[in-house]
């Protein structure tokens, strides 16, 4: 573990809860970012916050059950007043690679229905293009080789990924492709291209949906806005 990344995120985590307040509905984001971010609220809540939370993967929910953050079915609320999630990438308009963790399914959701999608990372996450990271992309498993030769087809190269010998399954039964497309210099277009395919369920290009991104930098965090 790079222990000055970890500060670097545990410091993006603390100043992004500072941006909660009394009768919110909150996102709970996914990874080891967004896991300090939960641990966080856990403390807050211990100390009166009064809030009410959705998490995007199972790994979160339960996190947020053992801190004791009230949690809420998705499906019983119109919006989410704030969310806080990590990225694997971000770019200098706010666009975002993530999924590197696999929750990108339910992440995007959230992010959807979330006025305030704030997003927390460490400096190495900074990126001027977006597109070295893998792009993850959520499809369901019966449409594998049909998506494969799709992304091939847009010019990229992607792979099923693997959990030891079988193939990885995310939290709502689908597999992963991590896909690679060169430089992404136009996150929109291709987000409308991966849009289409049939069987494609979802993808880590997040496109004008982060309202700032926090990110520790050193002893500090530096908030960039859209
Ligand atoms: C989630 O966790 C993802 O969208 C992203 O893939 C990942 C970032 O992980 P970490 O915070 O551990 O770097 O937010």
């Amino acid at each position: 573990m790079n222990t000055s990344i970890e500060f670097e995120k545990k410091l993006a985590a603390k100043e992004a809860v500072k941006l909660l307040s009394d009768g919110q509905t909150v996102g709970l984001g996914s990874g080891s970012t967004a896991g300090y971010a939960i641990r966080e609220i856990g403390k807050l809540v211990k100390n009166g916050l009064q809030i009410r939370a959705i998490p995007t993967s199972d790994h979160s929910r339960d996190l947020a059950a053992s801190l004791a953050i009230p949690l809420v079915d998705i499906n019983s609320v119109d919006t989410i007043d704030i969310t806080i999630d990590g990225a694997d990438e971000f770019d200098p308009s706010l666009d975002l690679i993530k999924g590197g963790g696999g929750a990108l399914l339910r992440e995007k959701i959230v992010a959807a229905m979330t006025t305030d999608l704030i997003i927390i990372v460490d400096s190495a996450k900074k990126v001027e293009v977006l597109g070295a990271f893998k792009l993850p992309i959520e499809v369901i498993p019966f449409a594998s080789s049909f998506v494969l030769r799709r992304i091939t087809n847009l010019n990229g190269e992607g792979t099923v990924r693997m959990a030891g010998a079988t193939e990885y399954l995310t939290d709502e039964g689908n597999y992963i492709i991590d896909a690679t497309f060169g430089p992404i210099r136009d996150p929109s277009s291709l987000a409308t291209e991966l849009n289409g395919i049939e069987g494609l369920v979802g993808h880590g290009l997040f496109v004008q949906m982060a309202r700032k991104v926090i990110m520790g930098v050193d002893s500090t965090t530096k908030t960039f806005e859209a």
